[in-house]
């Protein structure tokens, strides 16, 4: 029989570097509801990547002094060393410059266009390059993005537009009949509230004023819109119109697009309009969690190590990284971070309860019997209450996976694992050996295995390595699903136990603390450090190597067949000379002439598009600001500049 299947989704992370804890949260989740759905036997396909388009990125990029695609294949690297670091077990990881991705959304810009879903006009109104959304004038919030409080820039291009606004009825219709479309509810009261009532407007799906994107297939000068480029992510990862769509036959619509509450309104109103256009099916949920925020602020790397995952992992193990999150935060609000409570969690839950159950139990079987777990003789009614607790765990998890709440299913879990730490103190097995009652002493060993191989295998989807760990020290052959879970007592008996290690460490908070307070100071001596140690110095005789000059540009034209460059006529002392120079973005021609600019006067002639360049004039760069530099009171051409 075919196993139902389970489509599953995180956001695709934005390549712009400094990932912190928070940026772990969503793809946790989504690993542990994975996880978990594939133990209880469904096919899935959990999927995740990096979002590598767009102005942002290349403004880092070139902030950075790299291309764009460098800038995010370093970051690539990072995230997919953070996902291992944090064993996320995903089956396939997409980036939007993978070229399968890049021919579809062009192919499905194509087919919007001519199904009349798309038309060119000129968008004019503000955007907000940190999160890639437009505005209109009355959606600002004091003038800055109403999403994230920052600066907004008034754009002004020829843009192709989407139909959003054709698709508004369908919307609220496909809302009434799927109520659990968007969850939680509130977020659903709010995309109505604040997007779809006050009317929505056509989308603008395309932008020219920088090319790091997915040329527009039918007018090149154009790159697709960044959120439409992410979004479809979702379809091209599984092989839409391509040639291998079987997956996408397979499992899409999507059961589950896990994403953070701030991009709700891209996954509910966007997305499915945009797959409405296409004829597509919808996907069945989009859940809208919190954030993780840091001292009541959203969460950011400038916060130090104690925010940086990876630090916290190799500190603490992945494990008690992912413990935390998945059971500290209340799933659908926000949840604050800090160490303390990091800590606290750590020594109260996997320390105590959990560490203290397997190393006493794994010491007594070892002491009392030999190693071995024994069969037990006869339940008592207390032995019946701690089975029935584990038979009907799996139900109760359920439910609660179901409504994705991981703080209530580890709960749950926890459960066993207290109700068992207090049947230790309740059978006092040290007492039951003192008196020879061997029998009464195998039973209690048996029952306390059970719960600890049921509690292991419902942790196993949130805590995986400790699982593992549980099942090697009692001995058990983990068979990856939740049928092992169908008998209590017969599947310990014969077991051979190993005590090994402790599962976890208790964390000495006060210590800790101190340490982690010298690291963040050591960094953030690092951080402040003056440039020059990173930049190797130079001797002054390499300098003098340079010679600037100053120069006057008499004439300036745009270079044939380029939206870049401009070619500089420069007058230098008595002679002229031409410049290629990469500033048509920033510069007219007729800002230029007239101008006196400083000239690298000595440097090697090269041809740039075909035209000879003979030496760079200079220009100061801040993110995307170039200015070219200029002496301060006008000064004849062809004098030193020292
Ligand atoms: O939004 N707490 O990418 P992203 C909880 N590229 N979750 C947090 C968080 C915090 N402090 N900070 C970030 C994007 N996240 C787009 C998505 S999908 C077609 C395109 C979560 O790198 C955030 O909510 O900014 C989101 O779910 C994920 O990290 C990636 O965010």
């Amino acid at each position: 029989m075919n196993k139902k299947t389970f489509y599953i989704t995180t956001p695709i992370y934005y390549s712009s570097g400094n990932f912190h804890i928070g940026h772990c949260y969503t793809t946790v989740i989504c690993d542990a509801i994975a996880r978990f759905k594939r133990r209880d036997g469904y096919d899935v396909f959990y999927l995740t990547g990096t979002d590598e388009h767009g102005q942002k990125v290349q403004q880092k990029a070139q902030a950075a002094g790299v291309s764009p695609k460098q800038f995010v294949d370093a970051l690539h690297e990072q995230i997919i060393k953070l996902w291992a670091t944090l064993n996320i077990s995903y089956d396939k990881f997409i980036r939007t410059t993978d070229d399968y991705h890049e021919k579809t959304v062009q192919k499905i810009y194509q087919k919007l266009l001519d199904s009349g879903d798309i038309y060119k006009s000129s968008y004019e109104g503000w955007y907000c390059t940190p999160c890639e959304s437009f505005w209109t004038e009355s959606q600002l919030a004091d003038g800055k993005c109403p999403d994230c409080g920052r600066e907004v820039k008034l754009q002004k291009e020829e843009s192709y537009f989407f139909r959003l606004s054709k698709y508004q009825d369908r919307l609220i219709e496909f809302y009434n009949q799927n109520p659990d479309f968007i969850s939680p509810k509130s977020r659903m009261n709010e995309m109505i509230n604040n997007f779809i009532k006050p009317g929505l407007k056509d989308l603008c799906i395309s932008r020219t004023t920088f090319d790091w994107g997915i040329k527009l297939p039918f007018d090149p000068k154009h790159v697709a819109y960044v959120w439409v480029d992410a979004l479809t992510n979702y379809i091209t990862a599984l092989g839409y119109l391509q040639e291998d769509h079987a997956a996408f036959d397979k499992y899409w619509p999507a059961d589950l697009h896990m994403v953070g509450k701030e991009i709700v309104r891209f996954h509910t109103i966007i997305w499915p309009a945009l797959l409405m256009a296409l004829d597509l099916p919808l996907p069945k949920k989009v859940y809208g969690h919190g954030w993780l925020l840091f001292d009541g602020d959203k969460m950011s790397k400038s916060k130090g190590n104690v925010v940086d995952p990876f630090v916290l992992a190799d500190r603490y193990g992945a494990d008690t990284v992912r413990y935390f999150l998945l059971r500290e935060i209340p799933f659908g609000s926000d949840g604050n971070y800090s160490t303390e409570a990091l800590f606290a969690r750590t020594n109260a839950d996997l320390v105590n309860d959990l560490g203290n159950l397997v190393s006493r139990t794994t010491a007594m079987i070892t002491q009392y019997f030999d190693g071995t777990v024994p069969a037990a003789t006869q339940y008592t009614p207390l032995d019946n209450e701690l089975q029935t607790l584990c038979l009907g765990a799996l139900d109760k998890v359920r439910v609660d996976m179901d409504n994705l709440s991981a703080p209530d299913a580890l709960a749950d879990i926890f459960k066993i694992i207290q109700r068992a730490n207090k049947y230790i103190d309740e059978t006092m097995p040290w007492a039951l050996n003192k008196n020879g009652d061997k029998a009464r002493l195998a039973t209690v060993m048996n029952v306390l295995a059970e719960c600890i191989r049921f509690a292991a295998t419902l942790l196993a989807p949130f805590i995986p390595q400790t699982a593992d760990k549980i099942f090697a020290k009692i001995g058990y052959a983990d068979t990856k699903d939740f049928a092992q879970l169908n008998s209590f007592g017969k599947a310990v008996a014969g077991l051979r136990v190993n005590k090994g290690d402790n599962l976890f460490n208790r964390i000495d908070v006060e210590k800790e603390l101190r340490e982690l307070a010298a690291l963040a100071a050591a960094d953030n001596a690092k951080e402040s450090a003056p440039q020059t140690e990173q930049t190797p110095q130079i001797t002054i005789d390499d300098f003098a190597k340079v010679q600037l000059l100053t120069a006057k540009v008499i004439a300036c034209e745009p270079v044939a067949k380029s939206d870049k460059l401009l070619l500089l006529k420069l007058q230098v002392g008595t002679q002229t000379r031409q410049v290629v120079s990469g500033i048509a973005q920033y510069y007219s021609p007729q800002q230029l002439t007239g101008k006196t600019v400083v000239l690298v006067s000595n440097l090697k002639p090269a041809k740039i598009r075909g035209v000879e360049s003979n030496g760079m004039i200079l220009c100061a760069t801040d993110g995307d600001k170039v200015v070219v530099v200029s002496p301060e009171s006008d000064l004849p051409s062809g004098c030193t500049v020292r």
